[in-house]
């Protein structure tokens, strides 16, 4: 049997934590640690291969991209954070810089594995580097709005006391600001959900407003993207046809092309090999036109 490889690009809250929860799930054979800092690489592979007695079958170690060739899975958690006093533009434009210079990187050493994008602007990144590569609209995912919709589920279940994993209801559009809420199709084994409209908008509200209040209270989010993107590779990695609301390209979606947005999308080997059209409302599709409006504009801002 082939042995499996997955590649971390950038090892700061996210990256170490996506290793570390891929490494106790014991998903690939040989785990690759990539950061510009190569010492905090090097530091928690030592620090993951210590944990091996408990644990036994996964090869950690901190490499560089000549490592690349062969991975099943590259997972880019690299970026720049804000420096003061510096627009979100020109933050943009700093770690769309980032990603060219990885992205170069990556395709001398690989050119048929599948990347998967979490560093933000998440939906721009994607576009980017789906720009920059030659490689098919199928093999490069944005993280998307999965974790936005796990977000969702959990706090629909929470106020309903039911498990987050028997509500089936997604969060669309641009992982950020301008994502929307399906409530039209948010159901419990088929039954609607009633929630009256304050309820509604407290729990989107909370949705969306999550990175804002985690990060207030401690710096940053990793545990909850880090099993997302657990969640991306074990569909990849088994082959599942799993549906999960990851970025992809659109096309005619409802009227949307050309951006890449979190939608759900049918995930397997190939990465997403399809594309699922929910039957949304029509003022889900105005704001689902708004979201790509703005995400257009963004890139347009960067030349892209
Ligand atoms: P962090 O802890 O600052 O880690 C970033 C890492 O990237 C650092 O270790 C840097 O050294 C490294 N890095 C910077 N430049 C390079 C480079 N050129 N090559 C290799 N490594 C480099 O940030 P954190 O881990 O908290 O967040 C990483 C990214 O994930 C950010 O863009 C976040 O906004 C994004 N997130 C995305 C989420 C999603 O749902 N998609 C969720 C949470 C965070």
């Amino acid at each position: 049997m082939s042995k499996t490889k997955i590649v971390v690009i950038g090892v700061g809250a996210v990256g170490a934590t996506t290793a570390y929860t891929l490494l106790l799930r014991e998903r690939a054979d040989e785990l690759v640690l990539i950061d510009a800092n190569q010492a905090k690489a090097r530091g928690d592979a030592i620090d993951m291969n210590h944990g091996m007695p408990f644990l036994g079958r996964t090869k950690v170690w901190a490499g560089s991209y000549e490592d690349c060739a062969g991975a099943n899975i590259i997972i880019i958690t690299a970026g720049a954070a804000q420096k003061p006093g510096e627009s979100r533009i020109d933050l943009l434009k700093r770690n769309v810089g980032i990603f060219e210079s990885i992205m170069t990187e990556v395709f001398k050493y690989n050119q048929d594995g599948i990347l998967l994008i979490a560093s933000n602007p998440v939906d721009i990144m994607s576009y980017f580097s789906w720009k920059k590569s030659q490689w098919p609209v199928h093999r490069i995912i944005g993280s998307g709005t999965l974790l936005d919709s796990a977000r969702f589920r959990y706090l629909i279940g929470e106020e309903l006391g039911i498990d987050p994993r028997s509500v089936h209801a997604h969060i669309i559009g641009e992982h950020g600001d301008s994502e929307l809420p399906v409530w039209s199709l948010a159901n419990i084994a088929g039954t609607r959900i009633s929630f009256d409209e304050d309820q509604k908008d407290r729990i989107f509200r909370n949705t969306r407003d999550a990175a804002y209040e985690i990060i207030s209270a401690k710096g940053a989010t990793y545990y909850a993207i880090a099993l997302a993107l657990d969640r991306i590779c074990t569909a990849i990695l088994r082959d599942e046809g799993a549906v999960l609301n990851v970025s992809t390209l659109l096309q005619d979606y409802h009227g949307v092309s050309d951006v890449y947005l979190g939608v759900p999308c049918v995930v397997d080997r190939t990465g997403v090999r399809e594309v699922l059209k929910l039957q949304i409302s029509e003022s889900e599709k105005e704001l689902l036109h708004k979201s790509a409006e703005k995400l257009k504009g963004l890139i347009q801002s960067i030349e892209v």
